[in-house]
């Protein structure tokens, strides 16, 4: 049997994998393992993608355009109509309101995100000038704080760190690092080496770990006031390198902010214990290389923003950037961590980072009579309806649009409220790629090839966003005929044309990802990676020193086109750069090319630090509403059969908790929240701390087999929210427990 080279799609690592194809018209994955060519996961796979075909065949797949009714069904609809009913609809809104009040969402999950720089022909050509995606739950705060204190969002080597601390984060199960398990094994099995996990849950890699910080729910900013406090006791400051990024001057600002608070008043909001704390600051003031990773346990919670600002300030004082084992940041395909914020948005004026309307305000921006609110929507990719916070205003929102259309695979809770649904090939029927390429020194590049034929009419979206484009009045055969015949000569001659044609005249440059699929001759397998062509490109013109280290060296109209070759050639991805730690250096860069410890708006905050609210009597529990388990991955594997463990998606709770409820593992509770109440089965598990519950990601589907699990969602509100950049709440929100 022959083995063919992709890549799981289930994660931002994307590993390597190889595939067995069989069943009927070899259309199914039938064997799945780590591919040991691929440079980043080099093998690597964990238990997830073994039973990928659930995705490929899941039973609620699209097959055909639909159409919305005036009753609510859905009636199929040819491409044709499809493309121009929806490009007219779009244009309309545009004509009359605006480009600006139609809204995109989404662009890919974690593994595709090739449709994402399609989009952005279809957006020009509609004048959009707003959009959001996952990003905007999750990671603008720290991407906004990383950018004004040192230019740019940070990533960790844990590979070479001697101290790893993972910050609401449990990678055992989450990765996110390449190879997570064998990485955290190494750390942990190295006496030399520290894992420190803060969390309260005692989660996989807390067993694991040599420190386990299993704070109170949300209290992380006072734990790292702590530390941070500590380390300025001990003098454990990296004096040398604040001076030589300019940031020394801005120390007496941080030491009177952190003399503001006691330790023992920090420890008590904790719960932790002093020694353990105090071990915890002397070995990372004594570390050769700190290595820290913040993830949704404290980006979904109370003082999200401000604990990313004290986790940086943590790095910033130890020095831990800029040299192996540390923190860098890496060379980027398209800069996905953006977090410059020049932008509101228009009807609630929240503050857009990296462009990104917080997902938070938009109900609020929807649901209004304010002239600029959102009228249509776009949503690629994405399930919006299921993952964002409060699902029921969120599908009162959609249901008012004038017009919302959707392109996904599956029949999403976000599809069901669209006026226009257009089915996609899936990430094994076209090409696709991940621009999560976070990897350093050695940055990687993967594009997977088709494995399958799209599904008789379905296509990718390439091809979707070329059909609008030209429906749109966007693209002249006269225009790419010139390039057509170019392409017909070689790569270097084709790249010369687009030099010349493309990129002086604005009407093709703003088109240009779907100029490039209609016009560069690609083997049908690798087709839809021709926007990569631009990217390598642009990434010639601005990083060519870690290009050429990788061997592309030339002329950037070169390099572009040997990157591209060998791309095209290389199955298991490729080495697109290598890095230096000097340019990770030089990467970071503020506006005035000094690194910031003292943030005026963050330290006021800091200075009052709100404290949690008050346990309300009817809430008695803190529930993390969308824990990452073995068997989650967002919604992208919609049928709950795939799930070999925890199909139900039980609700953890402590085993004293559950036992002064008179419950037992598997017995049906009623979960209660201010927005909802659900009934859902219990698991007791000792990981969990008293008083705090636990529901998985990703479940609660309306699948065509029934809706097992609950949607997290259900039970959210928008309203719980950082005050800065808008993320949600969700590991933190009030509930109640009560036998069913
Ligand atoms: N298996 C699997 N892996 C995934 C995904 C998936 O769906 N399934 N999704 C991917 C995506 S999109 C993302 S963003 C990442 C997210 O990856 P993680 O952030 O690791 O995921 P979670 O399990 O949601 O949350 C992490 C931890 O936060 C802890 N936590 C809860 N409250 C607090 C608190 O008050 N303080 C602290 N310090 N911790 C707290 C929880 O106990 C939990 O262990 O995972 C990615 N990887
Ligand atoms: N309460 C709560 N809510 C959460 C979270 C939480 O922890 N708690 N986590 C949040 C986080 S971190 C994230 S990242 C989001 C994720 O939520 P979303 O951003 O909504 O992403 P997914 O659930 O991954 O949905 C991916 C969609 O892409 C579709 N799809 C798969 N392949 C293709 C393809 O090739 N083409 C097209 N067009 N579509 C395809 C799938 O069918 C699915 O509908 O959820 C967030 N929501
Ligand atoms: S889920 Fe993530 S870590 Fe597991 S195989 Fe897929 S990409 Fe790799
Ligand atoms: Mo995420």
């Amino acid at each position: 049997m022959e083995w063919k080279k992709t890549a799981c799609i289930l994660c931002e690592c994307n590993c390597g994998l190889e595939v067995q194809l069989g069943g009927e018209g070899d259309r199914h994955l039938v064997k799945l393992r780590g591919d040991k060519a691929h440079p980043s996961s080099q093998g690597y796979a964990c238990e997830k993608p073994h039973r990928l075909d659930h995705y490929q065949h899941g039973t609620d797949r699209l097959t055909s355009p639909l159409r919305r009714r005036a009753d609510g069904t859905f009636e199929e609809i040819s491409w044709d109509v499809a493309i121009r009913e929806v490009a007219q609809k779009l244009a309309a809104v545009r004509d009359t309101h605006g480009g600006e009040t139609i809204f995109y969402y989404g662009g890919g999950g974690q593994g595709n995100h090739l449709p994402g720089a399609y989009s952005g022909a279809t957006r020009r050509m509609l004048k959009m000038r707003y959009r959001s995606s996952a990003l905007a739950q999750e990671k603008t705060g720290e991407f906004w704080v990383g950018w004004r204190m040192m230019g740019s969002t940070t990533r960790a080597d844990f590979e070479h760190c001697d101290v790893g601390l993972f910050l609401g984060k449990n990678p055992w199960f989450s990765h996110s690092i390449p190879r997570a398990r064998v990485t955290l094994k190494e750390i942990s099995a190295d006496p030399a080496r520290t894992l420190i996990v803060v969390d309260p849950r005692r989660t996989e890699t807390a067993e694991i770990a040599d420190i386990h910080l299993a704070l109170k729910p949300g209290t992380d900013a006072w734990l790292l006031v702590a530390l941070v406090k500590l380390l300025l006791e001990e003098d454990a400051i990296d004096h040398a390198f604040l001076v030589a990024h300019g940031a020394e001057g801005e120390l007496p600002e941080i030491r009177a902010a952190m003399a503001a608070f006691s330790l023992a008043d920090c420890l008590a909001r904790t719960g932790l214990d002093e020694a353990l704390v105090r071990r915890t600051a002397t070995v990372i003031a004594k570390a050769k290389a700190f290595a820290s990773f913040e993830d949704l346990g404290v980006q979904m919670n109370h003082h999200s923003t401000l604990v990313s600002y004290l986790h940086r300030l943590l790095i910033l004082l130890t020095g831990s950037f800029g040299k192996p084992g540390t923190h860098f940041i890496p060379s980027v395909l398209v800069n996905v961590m953006d977090g410059e914020a020049k932008r509101t948005s228009p009807v609630v004026g929240a503050r857009l980072v990296g462009g990104l309307v917080p997902c938070n305000s938009i109900a609020d921006e929807i649901l209004t009579d304010h002239p600029k609110r959102y009228r249509a929507m776009l949503v690629e990719a994405s399930n919006p309806a299921h993952s964002l916070a409060d699902s029921i205003r969120i599908r009162e929102a959609l249901s008012s649009l004038e017009c919302l259309v959707v392109i996904d695979v599956a029949m999403t809770e976000t599809a069901r409220l669209a006026h226009y649904v257009l089915p996609a090939a899936t990430q094994f029927e076209k090409a696709e790629a991940t621009f999560f390429n976070f990897d350093f020194p050695h940055n990687y590049f993967h594009l997977r090839k088709r494995l399958f034929a799209p599904l008789a009419n379905t296509l990718p979206e390439a091809e979707i966003h070329a059909r609008l484009v030209e429906a749109l009045g966007g693209l002249d055969e006269a225009d790419l005929a010139p390039l057509r015949e170019a392409a017909k000569l070689g790569l270097t001659a084709y790249a010369q044309a687009v030099l010349m044609r493309v990129l002086p005249n604005p009407k093709l440059s703003a088109v240009a990802p779907v100029v490039l699929y209609r016009t560069i001759d690609l083997p049908e397998e690798s087709r839809d990676g021709a926007v990569v062509f631009g990217l390598f490109a642009k990434a010639a013109m601005e990083n060519p020193e870690a290009l050429a280290r990788a061997g592309f060296t030339g002329t950037p109209l070169e390099v572009a086109v040997k990157l591209f070759e060998t791309m095209l050639a290389s199955d298991s991805g490729m080495v697109f750069a290598i890095d230096d730690w000097s340019d990770t250096v030089k990467r970071a860069k503020t506006s005035d090319a000094k690194f910031h410890l003292a943030l005026p708006d963050l330290l006021e905050e800091l200075a009052k630090l709100p404290g949690l609210p008050a346990q309300d009597v009817g809430f008695p529990f803190v529930l993390s509403a969308g824990e990452r388990r073995s068997f989650t991955a967002n919604t992208i594997i919609r049928d709950p059969e795939w799930r070999k463990k925890g199909a139900e998606g039980a609700l953890r709770i402590n085993p004293e908790d559950a036992a002064a409820l008179g419950v037992v593992t598997g017995e049906t509770v009623r979960l209660t929240t201010r927005r909802d109440a659900v009934l859902v089965a219990i698991e007791v598990s000792a990981s969990m701390q008293r008083g705090h519950i636990s529901l998985p990601n990703g479940l609660g589907l309306t699948y065509p087999s029934g809706k097992r699990g609950v949607a997290p969602n259900d039970l959210t509100s928008t309203s719980d929210r950082d005050p800065f950049v808008g993320t949600p709440w969700h590991k933190h929100v009030p509930a109640r427990v009560e036998r069913a």
